[in-house]
């Protein structure tokens, strides 16, 4: 009898251990949350299966369901002059820049700056005061060292001063809210850079570097005054060092009487002349960009 019970008791304790060990961990959690701003939306769950993690290359999550992409957004909207294309306006039309290189069909579908873009060439059958004058290169800069790109995109400046991207819309950098210098770049003209960092997010502010200096680097230096009130960024720097010298003049001279896209062309009327030299890039020597 005892020998029996003994029996069962072994029985049971083995099964018992080896059931023990037989049970998982299955703490399924049913906490979240939501965390939101104005630029994306994420919800999550504690307790799913790890799948992926999702990343704009500065902020990653992990999770097992998505819930959408997030992304990240900041609009842009810087508003200036270029000097060349403000000379000799058309009659009437004093507050528009000129747009002889897109009426003469000589702006280029890719865009001369380093991301060579293109556009779709209907944009540039718009003729008014939103009719593309040239090609720009727009830079966001790191609010604590504005040397430090963050990112640049090119972009199209109209008739009236307003900046747009490739397709035409809302300039828009996929980095998230926060402080940036903003930078404005031209394939001949001396760049500008703003005064301090901006904040920006999804919001559509219009940064407007034409009716004052007070927020351009070197204010006054970094810019020239149009007889309609306006502030420009300074023509002539043909060889885009930074600098209008004597290098831009024999640059210039190199190309009297070519026609076309060229740099050379400092007034933007689609010739290169003794204007081009007389009128703008001597006037301008011995300025330089103020950042
Ligand atoms: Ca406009
Ligand atoms: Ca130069
Ligand atoms: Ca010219």
């Amino acid at each position: 009898m005892i020998r029996y019970i003994i029996t069962i008791s072994v029985f049971f304790f083995t099964v018992f251990c080896i059931n023990g060990q037989s049970i998982e961990r299955q703490i399924i959690g049913s906490s979240g949350a939501v965390f939101s701003n104005t630029n994306a939306t994420v919800e999550y769950t504690v307790g799913e299966t790890f799948t992926t993690i999702i990343t704009d290359g500065t902020t990653s999550l992990s999770q097992g369901f998505h819930q959408g992409v997030i992304k990240l957004l900041v609009i842009v909207n810087p508003k200036i002059f270029l000097q060349g294309a403000s000379l000799n306006p058309v009659m009437g039309q004093e507050n528009l820049m000129r747009d002889n290189l897109n009426n003469v069909s000589i702006l280029p579908n890719n865009s001369p700056y380093e991301d060579g873009v293109s556009i779709d060439r209907g944009i540039f059958s718009i003729f008014d005061q939103d009719s593309v004058v040239d090609w720009v290169w727009v830079e966001l800069r790191d609010a604590n060292d504005s040397e430090q790109v963050i990112a640049g995109q090119s972009a199209l400046l109209q008739r009236d001063g307003d900046i747009l991207n490739a397709e035409y819309e809302t300039l828009e950098f996929q980095v998230p809210n926060g402080d940036y210098y903003i930078v404005v770049n031209h394939r001949n003209h001396l760049a500008i850079r703003s005064k301090n960092a901006i904040s920006l997010n999804k919001s559509n502010v219009t940064i407007d570097f034409s009716s004052s200096t007070s927020n351009i680097q070197g204010e006054a230096n970094a810019v020239t005054l149009l007889p309609n009130g306006k502030y420009a960024m300074i023509a002539g720097d043909i060889d885009n060092n930074g600098q209008v010298q004597n290098v831009d003049i024999n640059t210039a001279n190199q190309s009297l009487g070519s026609s076309g896209y060229n740099n050379a062309d400092a007034d933007m009327n689609g010739q290169v002349q003794n204007s081009d030299i007389q009128s703008i890039i001597l006037q301008n020597s011995g300025k330089g960009t103020q950042f």
